[in-house]
């Protein structure tokens, strides 16, 4: 037996118990609403070359713990470097959003390849065991190192569509009208998120977290072929090595599939988006699993009042049961640092 006790408090969260303090982080806690982020993307001289810096991309996982000790710190890297890692080129332009050559047709799959993967990879593997160390020298004796991957539904959306789109049309279309196609580059990027997730866990991520961001946009049939299917081999393969890292879940907009996506793929917890309703996420999914979420990150902009009533109402909601306190999604880049500072308050100053 593990002694409990010593577990950083969200690996208790993860196992099952609730502890006096509410562990929380947060979906872009790093990144362009801190000072300290933009001047070094500057100096990086592009969002990549900081993603593939091991010693700046530690130190942009770090930044926020430094400043709020968050008790989970990210990865600081993004989803699209599995696509760039299998040969697709990718490339964000200033201002914009990630921009990939498109895959346009079944031929383009036989393009992707695993001969690089690690090569282009390596400097990510780097920056986790350098925020391993710099966690435990710097004294963040409660803070777990978060690492991450995009589900392969959300990182097809991007490799077809080539950018972001608000319905991924061309990607839905790909998966209704060729399934068998579309199924062969599930099974590659299947393949290739293992690989790249169990290269974090030995490089000394202790959590990890599948963002499937654009789970929402499929009806449950489809929902359950290509969210849920793709994600339980993911998990089963990383169990098979590594049965005691917790897999935290998040198919955003999921509704109700939320609980097949619970039920169904071996994740540990549920990671809740700010359209979820509060009452209904606690009877249908905290009854059988911790999960995590769920303030909408407008709120935190606009902080005041309201920032303290929500905040308020989600820790009285979940606090009783397992829970980690986080977002419904990524912090906005025009949030004002203080209110940050002043939802880690709030959350740290809580009693049940
Ligand atoms: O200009 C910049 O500095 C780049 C902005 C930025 C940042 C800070 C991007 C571009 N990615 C990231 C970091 C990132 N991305 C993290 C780091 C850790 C943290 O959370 O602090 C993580 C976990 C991601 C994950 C990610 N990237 C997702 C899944 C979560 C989500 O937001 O739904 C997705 C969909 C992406 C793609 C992506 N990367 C960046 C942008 C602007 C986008 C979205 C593109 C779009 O759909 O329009």
């Amino acid at each position: 037996m593990r002694n409990e006790k010593n577990q950083k408090l969200i690996l208790s969260a993860l196992n099952g118990l609730v502890t006096d303090q509410v562990p929380f982080w947060f979906m872009r806690q790093a990144g362009r609403y801190l000072p300290e982020y933009r001047e070094l993307r500057a100096k990086a001289g592009g969002f990549l070359n900081l993603v593939y810096n091991p010693e700046m991309a530690s130190e942009v996982t770090l930044q926020p713990i430094r400043r709020y000790g968050m008790h989970g710190a990210i990865l600081f890297s993004d989803i699209l470097v599995v696509p760039q890692a299998l040969g697709q080129n990718l490339k964000f332009e200033t201002g914009e959003g990630p921009k990939l050559d498109a895959l346009k047709s079944p031929e383009d799959l036989n393009k992707l390849n695993f001969e690089n993967i690690d090569k282009i990879l390596n400097p990510v593997y780097e920056t986790v065991s350098l925020v391993r160390s710099k966690l435990k020298s710097e004294g963040f004796n409660q803070t777990a190192h978060i690492g991450f991957a995009g589900s392969p539904w959300t990182v097809a959306c991007y490799m077809i569509e080539g950018s972001g789109s608000k319905d991924f049309s061309k990607t839905k279309n790909w998966a209704l009208t060729d399934p068998a196609s579309f199924q062969k580059l599930m099974d590659i990027l299947v393949e290739a998120t293992s690989h790249y997730l169990i290269k974090q866990i030995e490089a000394g991520a202790e959590i990890i977290q599948l963002f499937d961001s654009w789970a929402g946009i499929l009806d449950e049939a489809n929902f359950k072929k290509w969210s849920v299917a793709p994600t339980k081999i993911i998990i089963q393969k990383i169990k098979a090595q590594y049965p005691h890292i917790p897999v935290i879940g998040f198919p955003r907009e999921a509704g109700k599939n939320a609980v097949i996506y619970a039920q169904n793929t071996g994740i540990q917890a549920i990671g809740m988006d700010y359209a979820m309703d509060i009452n209904w996420a606690r009877d249908n999914l905290q009854n059988a699993l911790p999960v995590q979420g769920n303030l909408d990150p407008q709120i935190l902009l606009e902080g005041g009042n309201k920032l303290e009533a929500q905040a308020n109402k989600i820790l009285k909601a979940f606090a009783d049961k397992p829970f980690i306190f986080n977002l419904g999604h990524g912090v906005i880049k025009e949030t004002p640092p203080e209110n940050v500072k002043k939802l880690c308050d709030i959350i740290r100053n809580f009693k049940s």
